[in-house]
């Protein structure tokens, strides 16, 4: 396989005022088309070519940081996009995925306070995130272009907290980023696809 750049799912102004025309615009198609050119190039005679994105990912995890930085923001990117739409965010979520947060994560609001404190605690760039690991939701954080797949999990939502991915829009304020993503921007159907095969 080769790794190929997708269109964003909504316009470049669709997700305004809580992400920006100009930072999609530099999000999309230059942070994320670099990942993409660079993978590529990384990927030939890695060994791995052939081989799926998430086999690449695993695949290189400590193995070949330079292609394994690559795929692993491929991967997370691809999602990133599919997991916020306009209108998104809020409190009504699919009804399996929200019996789920109250079962393994007390309530929807504990499960957001974590999470915004897992993005917020984040020290540098990385990703907070919601995964499936052994049949349980959890909230965890990595740094860079990591994700939970390399830690034997498999992420159902994850926000990206690299300052190239809020600083035209909030500058420095990442928890007022954080709380947008979640209250405005979350595509919980996307999520709730995820979990489902997650845990099928
Ligand atoms: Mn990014």
């Amino acid at each position: 396989m080769s790794f190929k750049l997708p269109e964003l799912p909504y316009a470049y102004e669709a997700l305004a005022p809580y992400m920006s025309r100009e930072t999609l615009e530099y999000h999309h198609d230059k942070h994320h088309k670099a990942y993409v050119d660079n993978g590529n190039k990384l990927l030939e005679g890695s060994g791995l070519e052939g081989k799926s994105l998430e086999e690449i990912v695993k695949g290189s995890f400590g193995k070949n940081a330079g292609l394994f930085n690559n795929a692993g923001q491929h991967y997370n990117h691809l999602h990133f996009w599919k997991w916020m739409k306009p209108n998104g965010g809020g409190d009504k979520l699919p009804a399996k995925l929200a019996a789920k947060i109250d079962s393994d994560l007390g309530s929807l609001a504990k499960m957001k306070e974590d999470f915004t404190q897992a993005g917020v605690t984040q020290f540098g760039s990385g990703w907070a995130w919601l995964a499936v690991k052994d049949g349980k939701l959890i909230v965890t954080k990595t740094a860079n272009g990591e994700n939970p797949l390399v830690h034997g999990a498999t992420p159902i939502l994850g926000c990206d907290v690299w300052e190239h991915s809020y600083y035209i829009d909030y500058r420095n304020r990442r928890p007022d980023y954080l709380k947008a993503f979640l209250d405005h921007l979350v595509n919980w159907e996307y999520v709730e696809e995820l979990f489902a095969a997650a845990t099928k």
